[in-house]
């Protein structure tokens, strides 16, 4: 595999604490490629104890005179981030796609999408800031104005390196917050990008910093004193986890956590539209995305149909490596989660599944092939592993259902509630869903997948907890209100 010239690795990782690039203090760390374990992309040391402290102190230090800043001063760094971001999406997209697996195309679409988000954040100084209300009393008005939370430790997951550090920390900062920020071991390097992008835009000394390391350096953020809230986005165990300790403490936490997205295929839908978002809801990004379809639900009189046309649109569906253009999906992040995958497979197949498509993929290591499980109808195929795991991989697992009804039951029979994706063409149904199912956001004739900046994104049940993110919603978390009655 061969980068363009455009993509100029790191060789090394470091911490960004208050306003200086330093070495870690704590263990080795390095990032490899998802298709080759063997090739090393960057490697430093961890952040240390100490130094997790020395990002608090730097981020508590700094946080009255960000807070002081104009919003319109806070939001032009972040414009001025999106622009550098914007100037180097191919190299910058050609390593997070050599470091997560995703393909170059969407590796750049990544980079671009975080320039967008930090440019839409940026607009905040041009909205409304808060809501007046009439007083019942004569000479009175109500405000409810915001004021920043204080300090934000935000911890990201590996499959949008980028985009998912840019919709916290975007909001975080324009709303006048200072930050600690620890990205996900496995693919830091587009962390330290963003950063990059953000202090070279002038971003001041302590107002963002950025700690590498291990799981377990999220309790160290999350045990730490000077912590004002916290935003997450990984497992239901340890969002959950983060919540209860963020609870404890009486401070706010934002968990974004699993999903087991269903795409219901009603008898009335355009199949073949149906098929090729299907096809993207649960392929793109090899199926690493918490709002990727991997529960399929078809009803009956269309399910052949409607199988052999997205297994049509497979066929030409090429796997391999993700910087090769003519590649539609990439591997999975590492080896690890292959073979854990195979190992739910084994396991779904073994409970009554059976294989209703099996791609082709290079052999081994992180690499898996588009599959497609069949599971038995009613309560059988519910209670399948395939079924009721979130296994983050290109694995579709489908039911035949009769009819509406049966087809939202079975779309609720989820622990998880993130995203839904229903194909039809009667719109009292998709109302009737959007009325009726516990999910954060419904896509009527769309993918699973995607998330507008300028919207709330967010997770029903084992999905969610918290305030959402993006839009109007992220205001509501990275701030706390004070409300004003004011007499003249
Ligand atoms: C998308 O669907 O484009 O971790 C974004 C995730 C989600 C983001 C999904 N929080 O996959």
């Amino acid at each position: 595999m061969t980068l363009s010239t455009s993509a100029h690795l790191l060789a090394q990782l470091d911490q960004y604490i208050n306003g200086v690039w330093v070495q870690g203090e704590g263990g080795t760390i390095t990032t490899q490629s998802a298709s080759d374990s063997t090739r090393v992309l960057a490697s430093g040391n961890a952040a240390s104890a100490d130094q997790i402290d020395q990002a608090f102190q730097a981020a508590e230090a700094a946080r009255k005179s960000w807070a002081a800043t104009p919003m319109a001063a806070r939001g032009a760094i972040l414009v001025k981030a999106a622009a550098y971001l914007q100037e180097n999406s191919a190299g910058f997209g050609e390593q997070l796609s050599a470091e997560e697996g995703k393909t170059r195309a969407e590796g750049v679409g990544e980079v671009l999408r975080a320039a967008q988000i930090l440019t839409y954040y940026a607009g905040e100084a041009e909205r409304a800031a808060g809501t007046v209300y009439q007083s019942p009393r004569a000479g009175e008005q109500i405000m409810v104005t915001h004021k920043p939370l204080g300090v934000i430790g935000v911890i990201t997951p590996f499959n949008f390196p980028i985009a998912i550090p840019a919709w916290k920390i975007a909001p975080a900062l324009v709303f006048g917050n200072t930050v600690v920020f620890k990205p996900a071991s496995l693919v830091p390097l587009l962390a330290v990008r963003l950063v990059e992008a953000l202090a070279h835009a002038g971003l001041p000394a302590g107002v963002l910093n950025l700690v590498i390391g291990p799981g377990s350096l999220g309790d160290a953020i999350m045990e730490h004193e000077h912590l004002d809230g916290l935003s997450f986005t990984g497992s239901t165990g340890v969002g959950r986890r983060l919540c209860a300790a963020g609870a404890s403490r009486g401070i706010p936490v934002q968990a974004e956590m699993g999903g087991k997205n269903a795409s219901v295929v009603l008898a009335d839908a355009d199949l073949d539209l149906a098929s090729e978002q299907v096809l993207f809801g649960a392929f793109r990004s090899t199926g690493q995305k918490c709002t990727a379809t991997s529960r399929l639900i078809l009803d009956e009189s269309i399910a052949d149909e409607f199988l052999a046309k997205l297994s049509g649109r497979l066929d030409s569906w090429v796997t391999g490596d993700p910087l090769d253009p003519s590649v539609h999906m990439g591997p999975l992040v590492d080896t690890k989660a292959a073979v854990s995958v195979r190992a739910g497979v084994d396991k779904a197949i073994a409970e009554g599944a059976t294989v209703a498509y099996a791609g082709k993929a290079p052999n081994g290591g992180s690499f898996m092939a588009p599959t497609i499980l069949e599971l038995p109808a009613g309560q059988a195929g519910r209670a399948n592993t395939a079924w009721r795991e979130e296994f983050f991989a290109p694995v579709l697992s489908v039911v035949r259902v009769n009819g509406t009804e049966e087809a939202f039951e079975a779309a609720e029979d989820s622990e998880f509630g993130l995203s839904m994706a229903l194909f039809t063409r009667d719109l009292s149904v998709a109302l009737a869903a959007q009325q009726t199912l516990d999910v954060g956001i419904l896509h009527v004739n769309s993918e699973s997948a995607g998330a507008d900046p300028h919207v709330p994104f967010g997770g029903a049940k084992a999905s969610g907890y918290g305030p959402k993110e993006q839009g109007a919603a992220a205001r509501e978390f990275y701030t706390h209100t004070t409300t004003v009655y004011l007499r003249g």
